[in-house]
């Protein structure tokens, strides 16, 4: 009778990553002096865009609507607002958020050659020209503009699990692991957990998942 049912209780931990879609630029066919642009893409969008490595760079220099970005009234240098503000000696991003930024991001500069001149001691806003370098600039001139949506950090979260195992079936078997990870996923979708959640296994000792729980 004692042995109707045999109980293997097994634990392992599960990994849960969670993100939001990458950031996004948006190109705004305006023009506006930079403190217009600041409240425009706050109001839009997240804010003015932050431009925080040489990947930023690429990926705006790479969207097509680069090209369009120009104020044709102005001069030869054509050129779009971008986030960054105050002096030459102390420029900040309008994205002050310390979280959004990692180490050395907030000071990553792409200035073009002799810039940021300050020129007549009147430039204290950030534009870009369309060749993705920036130049700082007269605040009230008017550019067209580039905005951003805020990428959130990842979280990741460290779970454990125990299971009650009531049949022969193999928990480090890598197709069992598998359908298991689809389970707990279809779970976190069941009860409305936002985001793009991506679940994984840790290996706790020589490679296995579960060990049995003593
Ligand atoms: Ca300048």
């Amino acid at each position: 009778m004692m042995e109707i049912c045999q109980f293997i209780t097994a634990a392992s931990l599960l990994c849960a990553a969670s993100s939001l879609p990458e950031r996004q630029f948006h190109f705004v066919n305006e023009l506006k002096n930079w403190t217009e642009a600041q409240s425009f893409c706050r109001e839009t969008y997240a804010d003015l865009v932050t431009i925080r490595s040489m990947e930023d760079v690429t990926a705006l220099n790479n969207m097509v609507d680069l090209n369009t970005v120009v104020n044709m009234n102005m001069d030869s240098k054509n050129r779009s607002w971008i986030g960054l503000f105050d002096d030459v000696h102390s420029w900040r991003w309008s994205i002050s958020d310390t979280n959004f930024y990692k180490d050395g991001e907030a000071q990553f500069r792409n200035w073009g050659g002799g810039e940021p001149n300050n020129f007549q001691g009147s430039e204290r806003c950030g534009g870009m020209w369309d060749n993705g370098l920036w130049n700082d600039n007269y605040c009230e001139g008017t550019n067209k503009v580039i905005c951003s949506d805020v990428q959130v950090p990842v979280s990741k979260q460290v779970v454990k699990v125990k299971l009650v195992k009531t049949s022969s079936v193999d928990l480090n078997d890598p197709a069992v692991l598998e359908d298991l990870l689809k389970k707990f996923g279809q779970k976190l979708k069941d009860n409305s957990v936002d985001g793009d959640v991506k679940l994984s296994w840790r290996d706790q000792s020589e490679g296995e998942i579960f060990h049995k729980d003593k």
